[in-house]
C-alpha cells in the first residue's frame, strides 16, 4: 500500500526523487535530473545568501571584493547561478527569468523541459536581513526540439505545469515544491549539503484567520477588496505581513490564511508576474487543497498573453477566505 511504500520523514532529497521516479511507469529520469539541478542551484544560492551580510568583507554591490572581484546583487548573483545549473544539467532547453527581459537559450537543443523563474523575489528584503525566495515552473516544451525553445514553450497556460515550486531562504531553508501529486517539502542542513525530507504531504488549512497585504495600498485598492479586507477586520483576523512573497505564502500555507497584492491605480495590472510568480504558486495551492484566484477567475485558468513578464492581481490562501473575496470580486 501506499502507506507501507511512503518515504519516511529524514530521507534524502536524492532517495525520494529516485522513489517517485519508479512510481512513473513511462519516466525516463529527465524531470527528475531538472529538480536535482534546481535543487543544487539552490544549495549554492542559499549560500550566498548567508553571505550577503558580509558584503563589507565580501564588497557591496558594484564594488569589488577583496580578490578583486565584482560583487553582484544577490538577484543578479542567483539569476546566474540557476542559469548555469540549468544549462549544466543538460535537461533544459530554455529558461524565462524575471532578471531576462528575453528567453535564455541553454543550448541544450534536446532538453524536454523549460523553466521560469523568479531566481531571487524579494531581494530587496536581503539588505534588511528578512527572508527571501526562488520560485519556478517548469513545462515540457512543444517547439519541434533539435532547435531553440520558443515563447509559445512559456505560454502554454497555468495547467500545463508539470512542475512548480520554491525554495525559502529563511529560518530554515525549505524547497517546497509539486509534480502534480500533492506538495512535498524538504528542509535543508548546511552541514551535510543535503535537503531532507520534512512535510511529506502538506495541506493548507481550509480555514484561516490570517491576511496578508501592504495596507499602505489601501486607498488605492478596489472596493471589494476594501469590503473583504474590512469584514477579516471585523472578525478580528490577523494581519500578517513580510513583504516578501515567498516568506508570506509560506507562512499562510502552514498557518491558513489569504494574501492578497490587487490591481491598484498605480498597479492597474497588479504588481506580480503570472508566468514565475502566480502560476507555480497556483499550482502549489491547488495542489495543497488552496485557491488562487486574480479575481473573479483561477490564476491557472488565466490565459497567458504574449507578454512574458505579465502581471496579474493575486489573491492566494485558504479555500474558504479566498472564495469568500472571488464571491465579492467585480
Ligand atoms: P509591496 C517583493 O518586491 C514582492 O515582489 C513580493 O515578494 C512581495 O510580496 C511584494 O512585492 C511586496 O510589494 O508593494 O507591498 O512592497
Amino acid at each position: 500500500t501506499e502507506d507501507r511504500l511512503a518515504l519516511p520523514v529524514g530521507t534524502t532529497l536524492e532517495r525520494y526523487i529516485m522513489r517517485k521516479q519508479t512510481e512513473f511507469p513511462y519516466a525516463t529520469g529527465e524531470l527528475s535530473q531538472l529538480l536535482r539541478d534546481i535543487a543544487l542551484a539552490g544549495k549554492i544560492v542559499n549560500r550566498e545568501v548567508n553571505r550577503a551580510g558580509l558584503s563589507r568583507i565580501t564588497g557591496a554591490m558594484g564594488e569589488q571584493n577583496v580578490q578583486g572581484e565584482a560583487q553582484q546583487r544577490l538577484d543578479v548573483e542567483a539569476n546566474i547561478r540557476f542559469i548555469r545549473a540549468l544549462t549544466n544539467g543538460g535537461e533544459c532547453c530554455a529558461i524565462l527569468s524575471e532578471e531576462d527581459e528575453d528567453i535564455v537559450q541553454t543550448g541544450n537543443h534536446q532538453g524536454k523541459y523549460v523553466v521560469a523563474i523568479d531566481p531571487l523575489d524579494g531581494s530587496s528584503n536581503i539588505d534588511v536581513n528578512i527572508s527571501i525566495g526562488t520560485i519556478f515552473a517548469i513545462y515540457r516544451r512543444v517547439s519541434r526540439t533539435g532547435g531553440p525553445a520558443r515563447a509559445e514553450d512559456f505560454l502554454q497556460g497555468g495547467r500545463a505545469q508539470v512542475a512548480a515550486g520554491y525554495i525559502l531562504y529563511g529560518s530554515s531553508t525549505m524547497l517546497v515544491y509539486t509534480t502534480g501529486h500533492g506538495v512535498t517539502g524538504f528542509t535543508y542542513e548546511h552541514s551535510l549539503g543535503e535537503f531532507f525530507l520534512s512535510h511529506p504531504d502538506i495541506k493548507i488549512p481550509a480555514q484561516g484567520n490570517i491576511f496578508s497585504c501592504n495596507e499602505g495600498n489601501w486607498l488605492d485598492y478596489p472596493e471589494y477588496v476594501r469590503g473583504f479586507l474590512t469584514t477579516c477586520k471585523e472578525r478580528r483576523l490577523t494581519g500578517r505581513y513580510v513583504g516578501s512573497l515567498v516568506a508570506d505564502y509560506h507562512r499562510n500555507l502552514f498557518t491558513g490564511g489569504i494574501y492578497l497584492y490587487p490591481a491598484t491605480t498605480a498597479k492597474p495590472a497588479g504588481k506580480l508576474r503570472l508566468l514565475y510568480e502566480c502560476y507555480p504558486l497556483a499550482m502549489l495551492i491547488e495542489q495543497a487543497g488552496g485557491v488562487a484566484v486574480t479575481g473573479r477567475t483561477a490564476v491557472l485558468d488565466v490565459p497567458p498573453t504574449k507578454n512574458l513578464h505579465q502581471r496579474v492581481p493575486f489573491f492566494v490562501g485558504s479555500a474558504e477566505l479566498v472564495h469568500e473575496l472571488q464571491a465579492a470580486a467585480e
